[in-house]
């Protein structure tokens, strides 16, 4: 764990506007925009606008976490058909030591180039 789950992140000034981002889809739960450091051709971010305490993936255990996980992922597949992407790779970083530097539950959506297994 890292800090305050109910802690205000960068993402939730992007959610109000607050932070300018390049968006690429948004809906009643999630917003998606592009990765300000892309590690791929394609590297979009998908985060649900109210994190509900999910600073980090090891908190989803509420029953609304499992709705509010299944609707992140189906709005990922929406936006990888709407964009044509192809083959892509989501990853989700749980924790400094996988990589997590943003606390504010978040998949990366990559595509665009090879992505080589197993990364790193
Ligand atoms: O991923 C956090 C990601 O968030 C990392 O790839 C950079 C990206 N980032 C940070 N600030 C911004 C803004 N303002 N716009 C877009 N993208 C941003 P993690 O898995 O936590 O390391």
């Amino acid at each position: 764990m890292a800090g305050d789950p109910n802690e205000k992140t960068i993402f939730d000034k992007i959610v109000s506007g607050e932070m300018p981002s390049h968006k690429v889809y948004e809906d009643e739960r999630v917003l998606a925009f592009k990765d300000v450091n892309p590690k791929a051709p394609t590297h979009i971010l998908i985060i649900p606008k109210n994190k509900d305490g999910l600073s980090q993936l090891r908190l989803a255990q509420a029953p609304q976490h499992v709705e509010l996980l299944g609707h992140l992922m189906c709005a990922i597949a929406k936006i990888a058909h709407e964009q044509n992407l192809g083959d892509y790779r989501i990853v989700i970083n749980d924790g400094p030591g996988a990589g997590q530097s943003v606390y504010h539950l978040h998949a990366h959506l990559l595509a665009g180039r090879p992505l080589g297994w197993p990364p790193g």
